[in-house]
């Protein structure tokens, strides 16, 4: 059975998870669905951006605690499921979220992998697996540090304590706030608009970025100026820089 469902419209794909009696709570297969679908579509080249979306409620209340209850760490060790974690991490196109009501636990590490995050206003942030005696395994304690530095990461981690999107937002984890009717739409527009932008360099800069979260500067600084150089030989550099100068608008091969 399907939990996903996607759609591709203007060279932008949503993909939204469809689990809603249970509060788009991750299972297994679901990640097996999701992970298999958002590689599908980075080798899509009619798309150029991917949101990643719940519903008004929730974008996902974690992973699925059902299936976590009677689990061995051994068992664990060996269902290895941060595997497709990573799998997700090397996505080469931008993913946003878009994310309305809860973003808890897994759901907030979904969110946190996509590249960017747009929220409706009820929209609420929160890793409370200390709650349930464990902790986030799926980059909470990481990417939620990056992103909000040590003292906010340590309160929601330690405290369990879901923040709001105003919080979100202004503590940097998320881009924007919008009312909740607008939050897809947001997000489809900011898809729509990385997804006209000429695809080597959106691909590049994607890639160079999040080097910078694996690093030292030197190390992020020579790799910038790799994807720089490389950038100077696609078409799409020579295509842009000559519009310019001719004052036309360029049109992009994605070569
Ligand atoms: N797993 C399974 N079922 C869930 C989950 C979940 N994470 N969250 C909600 N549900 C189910 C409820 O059991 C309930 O089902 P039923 O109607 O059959 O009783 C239904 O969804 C609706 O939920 P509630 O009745 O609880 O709704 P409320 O509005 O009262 O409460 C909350 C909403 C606050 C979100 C509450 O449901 C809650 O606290 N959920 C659990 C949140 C949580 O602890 N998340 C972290 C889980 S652990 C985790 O994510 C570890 C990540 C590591 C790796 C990720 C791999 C994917």
């Amino acid at each position: 059975m399907s939990h996903l469902i996607v759609s591709v419209e203007q060279n932008v794909a949503t993909v939204q998870i469809n689990r809603p009696d249970v509060l788009n709570a991750l299972n297994m297969a679901l990640m097996v669905e999701l992970v298999d679908t958002l590689e599908a579509l980075d080798r899509d080249m009619n798309v150029g951006c991917i949101v990643v979306t719940g519903n008004e409620k929730a974008f996902a209340a974690g992973a699925d605690i059902n299936e976590m209850i009677d689990v061995t760490a051994m068992e664990m060790l060996y269902r290895d499921q941060f595997a497709r974690w990573d799998r997700m991490r090397k996505i080469k196109k931008p993913m946003i979220a878009a994310v309305s009501g809860f973003a808890l636990g897994g759901g907030c590490e979904l969110a946190m992998i996509c590249d960017m995050i747009i929220a409706s206003e009820t929209a609420k942030f929160g890793q409370p697996e200390i709650n349930i005696g464990v902790m986030p395994g799926a980059g909470g304690t990481q990417r939620l540090t990056r992103a909000v530095g040590k003292a906010i990461a340590m309160e929601m981690v330690l405290t369990g304590r879901m923040i709001t999107a105003d919080e979100a937002f202004r503590v940097g984890l998320i881009n924007k706030v919008v009312a909740v009717e607008f939050y897809l739409k947001e997000a489809i527009a900011w898809g729509k608009e990385i997804a006209s932008k000429p695809p080597v360099a959106v691909r590049l800069i994607k890639d160079a970025i999040l080097k910078s979260f694996d690093t030292t500067i030197e190390g992020g600084l020579e790799f910038e100026r790799k994807n720089f150089y490389l950038l100077f030989a696609s078409e799409d550099q020579k295509e842009g820089m000559k519009a310019f100068a001719e004052k036309k608008k360029a049109v992009w091969k994605g070569k």
